[in-house]
């Protein structure tokens, strides 16, 4: 009884977390990385952008600095569909930042889980963690056209404008 009992407060107080982090956040954990083949479709972080980029194919070098005024410099990029694009994402400033891709729904969710843990570093292929005054890559493929975002998911930093959009034709 009293292992029930256990059993059902614990479901109670974990259940609201599993909620917030919502089916689009744990579907991209884990599954990124293709085990035991290479047909296996990209289902990870910023699916909606593409899939991480492959090291041995041309890719097209665009900088971004990010800066302690909550920018990114360029805050518009233009891709065509199925480049590869090499971002070579700069500190300029005193503070930590990121550049994550992702849709604005992405990255509002994950700046929500943030605020909570502000700890959290992104170790994911479309993210990258930046110390002042270094510089970090992400290597992206964009194989779908639409529009998209890339923030700074720091508490704080996205709600005080540290975004951009990436426009693919
Ligand atoms: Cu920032």
């Amino acid at each position: 009884m009293r292992t029930i009992l256990l059993a059902a407060l614990a479901f109670t107080l974990t259940a609201p977390a599993a909620a917030l982090a919502g089916p689009g956040h744990s579907a991209g954990h884990g599954h990124a990385h293709g085990h035991g083949g290479a047909a296996v479709p990209y289902e990870g972080h910023a699916a909606a952008l593409g899939e991480p980029g492959d090291p041995k194919a041309k890719a097209r070098t665009v900088s971004v600095t990010m800066t302690d005024e909550m920018r990114f410099q360029p805050a518009l990029i233009h891709v065509t569909r199925g480049e590869t694009i090499r971002f070579v994402v700069k500190n300029a400033g005193k503070a930590k930042h990121e550049m994550t891709l992702g849709t604005m729904e992405e990255l509002l969710e994950h700046a929500a889980v943030m605020e909570k843990h502000p700890e959290m570093e992104h170790d994911d292929p479309n993210a990258v963690t930046v110390e002042p005054g270094k510089s970090k890559t992400i290597l992206w493929k964009f194989t779908r056209s639409g529009s998209f975002d890339y923030g700074c998911l720091i508490p704080g930093h996205l709600g005080g404008g540290m975004k951009g959009r990436i426009v693919v034709r």
